[in-house]
């Protein structure tokens, strides 16, 4: 039998194909605005591009969401309650749910989602040493699509998913409502969800987050073409393209662009795909909410903003939504 210290987690893999793939950016790149699905930033590449910008100082997200947890993970724990089912989505470097599991009571198990399989399966195997008692049932997918969630072995008091990182600021507004929606459903009437969400906040910090100084948010936003090039036999020229990241106080959001430094044509197989100089692929979306916008989308996915909790300044907050109309409500 295994020892439980080196036990190895079993992947429930439901990633999306090549041809997903290739169908999504061949129908962004045809509109008229040109655009990619930001999800596929993070194939293995990406995914460590994106833990350096985790450590870069102009990007608040993580070390604010990271002192919020800390401070107040007694109070979250005490709402989520004993033997809870943890469902984490976008899971990532599955860094963040380790605050949760040392202070959670009898987890039932967890279900890190993520759709980057080769960092899933490393960083679940490392979890599952650190917490031999922990049943963890790792499923590679997009978690925006419809699949199956695995059953743990033991019953559970109560499902609640754990959505940190202000990733829901990379949905747009319908798509948002629509996965808060589906979540709902999946944690039903007595579940809940925790939720970083980014507030608004001073232009100046929002821009340099963004544009970083050292490029690690360019190199980010570029390796998108990088990886295009390499699964899906294309041919961008990296170094004619120019990352381009803006907050549109319209639409309450930063923009991240990828723009053509001239007239050219990509091909992708037999594809053309013509661009102007000054023409932009649209890679990313990211919204800033205040309070009361969020308590709204919130409110039209089903779910009631149960405690919120912040850092001094009001840069980011996290949020415990319970189902409005189940038991936790009141
Ligand atoms: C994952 N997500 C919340 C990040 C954000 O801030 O929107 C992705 C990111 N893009 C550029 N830097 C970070």
């Amino acid at each position: 039998m295994d020892s439980k210290k080196d036990k190895q987690v079993r992947l429930h893999d439901v990633q999306p194909g090549k041809d997903r793939f290739r169908a999504e950016v061949l129908s962004g790149l045809r509109k008229s605005q040109k655009e990619l699905p930001s999800k596929y930033f993070y194939d293995e590449r990406g995914s460590h591009l994106f833990e350096r910008i985790c450590t870069l100082d102009e990007y608040y997200i993580p070390r604010t969401e990271v002192s919020i947890m800390e401070t107040y993970v007694g109070e979250m724990v005490e709402l989520v309650g004993p033997r809870a089912l943890l469902i984490e989505y976008g899971s990532g470097d599955c860094n963040k749910v380790r605050t949760l599991l040392n202070h959670l009571q009898e987890p039932v198990g967890y279900v890190p989602i993520d759709i980057s399989r080769e960092q899933l399966l490393r960083v679940t195997n490392d979890l599952a040493s650190s917490y031999p008692e922990l049943e963890v049932l790792p499923v590679c997918a997009d978690y925006t699509s419809d699949f199956e969630l695995p059953v743990p072995k033991q019953p559970s008091d109560r499902v609640v998913a754990y959505f940190p990182g202000s990733t829901i600021s990379n949905f747009d507004p319908i798509p948002a409502r629509h996965f808060l929606e589906h979540v709902a459903g999946v944690c039903g009437p007595d579940g809940a969800l925790l939720i970083g969400v980014d507030l608004k906040k001073d232009l100046a910090v929002l821009h340099r987050a963004y544009n970083d100084s050292q490029g690690v948010t360019a190199a980010f936003n570029l390796n998108l073409l990088e990886r295009i090039n390499r699964e899906l036999n294309c041919d961008f020229q990296l170094d004619w393209f120019e990352h381009y990241a803006f907050y549109n106080p319209r639409e309450g959001r930063i923009e991240m662009h990828l723009v053509s430094l001239r007239d050219q044509t990509v091909h992708l197989d037999s594809v053309a795909i013509p661009f102007a100089r000054g023409e932009s692929i649209w890679t990313e979306s990211s919204y800033k909410f205040n309070l009361d916008e969020f308590a709204q989308l919130a409110a039209a996915a089903g779910f009631k903003v149960g405690r919120v909790w912040t850092d001094e300044q009001q840069w980011f907050s996290v949020q415990y939504l319970v189902n409005a109309e189940g038991a936790n409500s009141e």
